[in-house]
């Protein structure tokens, strides 16, 4: 039954269809499906058809933006579940986070955000083609203990490397732990360019953030 409305909820993704896509997730909702799942079953698997479907030269740039949209809709009733999903009251840590330059892609960023915020970190969402020393700003404003940088294309990806190497010269890369994430990064990537870890979703990036601040012991 819920594979079916995942299946409805991916093609409205693929039709860019806003409404019918917010119909469905709101009767997931009713139904109580844990809305992580709703975000991976259904929407994340219909914007991994539309991604296929554009590097095959059958979808352009405006259905991207149509599916970045629908997506975002639907994920605005998504959030105040995912916000009270959390088991955690204390405060765990301190993220700055954001999508590097020269990269808007905003939807994984701000589910990576959400989910934190959801976990007991106080989260500073920088926003989407954040310049390199804004990163280093904040985290020196806000004495973060945590930095998240996502990126999207394998042309950015090396940007992430800028602001390791950038927080370096500042005399803050002590300070912080790195995590780094985005569809074209790996773990070997991170591993590469001296961040502390990767995480591949939003879920996996909560459970690198606690390990990174020793939450779990
Ligand atoms: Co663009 N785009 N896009 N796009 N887009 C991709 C990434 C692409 C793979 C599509 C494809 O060709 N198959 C391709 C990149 C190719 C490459 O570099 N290898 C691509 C391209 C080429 C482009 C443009 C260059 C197109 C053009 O202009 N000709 C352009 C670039 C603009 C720019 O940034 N300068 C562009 C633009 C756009 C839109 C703006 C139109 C739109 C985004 C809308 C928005 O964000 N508001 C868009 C979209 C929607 C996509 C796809 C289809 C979907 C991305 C998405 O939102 N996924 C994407 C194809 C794909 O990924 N399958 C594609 C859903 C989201 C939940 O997943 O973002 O992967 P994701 O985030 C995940 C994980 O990656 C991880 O957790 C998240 C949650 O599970 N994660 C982290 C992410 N960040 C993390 C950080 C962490 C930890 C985990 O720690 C800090």
């Amino acid at each position: 039954m819920s594979q079916e409305l995942y299946t409805q909820l991916a093609q409205a993704v693929i039709d860019g269809d806003e409404k019918v896509a917010m119909s469905l997730t709101k009767e997931a909702l009713t139904r109580g499906l844990n809305p992580l799942e709703i975000i991976k079953e259904g929407l994340t698997s219909g914007m991994e058809v539309v991604g296929e479907k554009f590097s095959r030269g059958e979808y352009f740039l405006p259905h991207l933006v149509m599916a970045g949209n629908t997506m975002k809709a639907s994920l605005t009733w998504l959030e105040p579940a995912l916000k009270t999903s959390g088991m955690v009251r204390e405060t765990l840590g301190t993220v700055v986070m954001g999508t590097v330059a020269g990269d808007i892609h905003e939807i994984g960023k701000s589910l990576v955000g959400t989910m934190l915020a959801a976990n007991g970190f106080v989260v500073h969402d920088l926003g989407v083609d954040v310049p390199t020393s804004k990163f280093i700003e904040t985290v020196r404003e806000t004495g973060a203990n945590l930095v998240g940088l996502s990126a999207l294309l394998t042309t950015t990806m090396s940007v992430q490397r800028t602001v390791i190497e950038e927080l370096t010269e500042a005399g803050l890369r002590d300070q912080v732990k790195v995590m780094v994430g985005g569809a074209p990064v790996s773990p070997q990537w991170a591993q590469q360019i001296g961040a502390d870890g990767y995480a591949e979703d939003a879920a996996g990036a909560v459970t690198l953030a606690r390990r990174l601040v020793g939450a779990d012991g």
